[in-house]
């Protein structure tokens, strides 16, 4: 098989190292931003399976890529209960009040219909999609959809653990049928062709550390483990809890950690043996210039020589970053810089 990122991850070996970026499809892309001035409104945008299968394969187009993901949002999971959920210009999410009674009783039936372009989008993708390219479905992490939900807006200022969670008993609710539909997406993200699923914590680091057990590993486990029933491999990305990396893999036990760009890759290189890595590089690295770009590559592919490894960012691409430097950066990898 000639798809770098399944040889990577079932431990194969293979030739050449995959590379893909979080963000790819996205705002530094002016191909992108022509489509998303013409559609102010990103939820409709990301159920138009037509424009959303276009945005996908936007970079794929430009660049010499091992991967494909879907055009979506995380924040997906809570429209398809019943939260309103819309983008403001410079401010980024915003979510209305959450009804307790609307999560509760939703149904999987209509929390499907309302994500089917979704898994159209995929199905649509894959059709147009080389063989040796994977197509990562995702979903966002209990914890990390349970704090959108609950804080209706970013938490990147001013999050407050014990103000937010005012009510654990409820927040456990909430937690549980988050993992049921989350399941459910995924089930129908891979029914539809997605070969690879990403799980993003990109909250994580917001859990105190008695609280990570219980809202972050334990209900990423049993998720993780409903894809590995399924023989598709499964990255997790619990952003911003480096020190507990090792922990996270111990319980949770991915297919491979995709690492953030405060962890040290020498460290987790040391901590981790036996699992695959992907990513760390710092996304504002790309917005120097070719030198230190080619420095701080080189760097994460030395120490990840011998190791299987993805190439990716520590976080998403910066909306700043000229295309040309992901170009610079795959020609890296490609040994042709
Ligand atoms: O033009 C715009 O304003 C839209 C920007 C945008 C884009 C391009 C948003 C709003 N979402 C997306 C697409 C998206 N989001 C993808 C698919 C495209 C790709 O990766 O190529 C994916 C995988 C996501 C995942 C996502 N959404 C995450 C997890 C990754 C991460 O960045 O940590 C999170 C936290 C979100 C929520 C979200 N959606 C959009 C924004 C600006 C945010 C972050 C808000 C915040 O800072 O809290």
């Amino acid at each position: 098989m000639n798809n770098r990122i399944l040889n990577c991850l079932g431990g194969k070996k293979y030739r050449g190292i995959p590379v893909w970026f979080m963000r790819q499809a996205g705002r530094y892309l002016p191909e992108f931003r022509k489509i998303r001035k013409e559609n102010p409104n990103f939820i409709k945008l990301c159920l138009n399976e037509n424009l959303s299968t276009k945005i996908s394969l936007q970079p794929l187009k430009r660049f010499d890529l091992d991967a494909a993901i879907v055009f979506s949002d995380i924040l997906m999971i809570p429209y398809g209960l019943g939260q309103k959920v819309s983008f403001k210009k410079n401010f980024g999410p915003q979510l209305k009040e959450l009804s307790l009674e609307k999560i509760i009783t939703a149904n999987k039936e209509d929390f499907i219909n309302q994500l089917r372009p979704v898994y159209k989008t995929i199905y649509n993708i894959r059709k147009k999609l080389n063989n040796n390219k994977s197509l990562i479905g995702f979903v966002g992490a209990p914890w990390t959809l349970l704090v959108y939900m609950l804080n209706k807006k970013s938490p990147k200022n001013n999050f407050n653990f014990k103000k937010i969670i005012k009510d654990e008993l409820l927040a456990k609710i909430i937690l549980n049928k988050l993992e049921e539909m989350i399941c459910l997406h995924i089930d129908h993200q891979i029914s539809a062709g997605a070969n690879v699923i990403q799980i993003f914590d990109s909250w994580a680091g917001l859990l105190p550390n008695n609280k990570l057990p219980y809202f972050c590993y334990e209900t990423t486990a049993r998720i993780v483990n409903h894809v590995k029933e399924k023989k598709i491999p499964v990255i997790c990305f619990p952003k911003g809890i480096s020190k507990n990396y090792a922990d996270f893999c111990s319980v949770v036990n991915p297919d491979c950690l995709s690492i953030d760009y405060k962890k040290n890759p020498k460290s987790i290189r040391k901590e981790l043996k036996n699992i695959p890595i992907q990513g760390g590089l710092d996304p504002k690295i790309l917005l120097m210039d070719n030198k230190k770009i080619k420095k701080n590559v080189k760097n994460y592919l030395d120490i990840f020589k011998d190791h299987p490894y993805i190439f990716n960012l520590g976080h998403g691409v910066l909306p700043k970053t000229k295309p040309e430097k992901i170009e610079y950066l795959i020609n890296i990898i490609r040994e042709k810089e």
